[in-house]
């Protein structure tokens, strides 16, 4: 039995790191996953079990060992399925840009729920700082700083393209660490991981300017090795996170600023929307809580309203 942990998947083989080297191994049988349907039995980040093939190069994965954490959402396609995008992660990049394509508010807050689950601490990093001109980019930017700055999810501005002076100064952010890098496609998550880890090779693509939108060219997540005990996990772009289901009374444990005042509304059961004596529309009114970031919180209940 060869522990080891799964650097790439290409639907049926694994790409698995050991002591022994990288193996390419494959599934056998099925995996009863504590009741998560999901498209992706292993997942990237996954520590597995394998046993080399009688005669073989190649190996079988025969257990997953229990993950810390990961980073779920709904299949696009599968919509009762989820798809793991990794696992094991110690914190996340997420990568926005303000203009083609513009990534919204409400994107930001569906993926800082899916980290704030598990508390994996996220950064927000504002890509493409070289292409800002308008005013209303400084706007967006301003506002994205005004939000998630003093909620702990800090705003780093950058250039992966341009601007390696910034690039340098996230390298001990990464030291033995595992990172994700996720974002909407076309944001520059490619572009970055090329230039930190220069053998990775990872396809880069013009954003198209008929749609704006990234051309989708990672298609499956990939971990690389970034020095001694750090990884960097790239992601394919994410168009919407679907998040999961999450019980109403669960979801305002992952909005960071809501919580601190759960257990001080009059009613056990309070929703936070309409309820006498709810002490976060009483912070909300005094400016505690970020109207944007209440908009978000009221949106994504409803939302998992309309799917009882
Ligand atoms: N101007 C500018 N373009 C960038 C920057 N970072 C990435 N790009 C470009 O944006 C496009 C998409 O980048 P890519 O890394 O493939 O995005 P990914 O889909 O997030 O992996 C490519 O044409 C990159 O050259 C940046 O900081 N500034
Ligand atoms: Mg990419
Ligand atoms: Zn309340």
């Amino acid at each position: 039995m060869i522990k080891g942990r799964v650097m790439k998947s290409t639907g049926s083989w694994y790409q698995v790191k050991t002591d022994k080297g990288m193996l390419q191994c494959r599934l056998r049988g099925k995996f009863k996953q504590d009741d998560l349907k999901l498209t992706n039995p292993v997942a990237v980040g996954d520590w597995v079990l394998i046993t080399m093939e009688d005669q073989q190069e190649t190996a079988v994965i025969t257990d997953i060992l229990p993950r810390d954490n990961y980073i779920i959402r709904k299949s696009t396609r599968k919509q009762t399925y989820s798809h793991i995008l990794a696992s094991n992660v110690s914190q996340a990049f997420l990568m926005v840009t303000l203009n083609s394509p513009r990534t919204s508010l409400g994107f930001i807050d569906r993926f800082l729920v899916s980290t704030e689950s598990f508390r994996i601490p996220t950064f927000i990093l504002v890509n493409k700082s070289d292409t800002w001109a308008k005013e209303k980019d400084l706007e967006y930017l301003e506002l994205i700083r005004e939000i998630y700055d003093p909620l702990g999810y800090p705003v780093l501005v950058m250039s992966a393209l341009q601007d390696n002076a910034l690039k340098e100064e996230l390298k001990p952010l990464l030291a033995s660490k595992t990172t994700l890098i996720a974002g909407h496609s076309g944001v520059g998550k490619s572009t970055l991981l090329n230039h930190l880890v220069p053998d990775a090779e990872q396809a880069t693509r013009p954003v198209s300017k008929f749609t704006a939108k990234g051309v989708h060219t990672t298609t499956f997540a990939e971990m690389f090795e970034f020095g001694e005990n750090a990884y960097l996990i790239d992601t394919p772009g994410i168009k919407e996170f679907g998040i999961l289901d999450i019980e109403e009374q669960e979801l305002s444990h992952y909005f960071v600023e809501l919580r601190k005042y759960l257990g001080q509304c009059k009613y056990h059961n309070c929703r936070h929307i309409n309820e006498p004596g709810c002490k976060v529309m009483e912070v909300l009114e005094e400016g505690y809580i970020h109207p944007y970031r209440y908009d978000s919180y009221v949106k994504m209940l409803h939302e998992e309203d309309s799917h009882r």
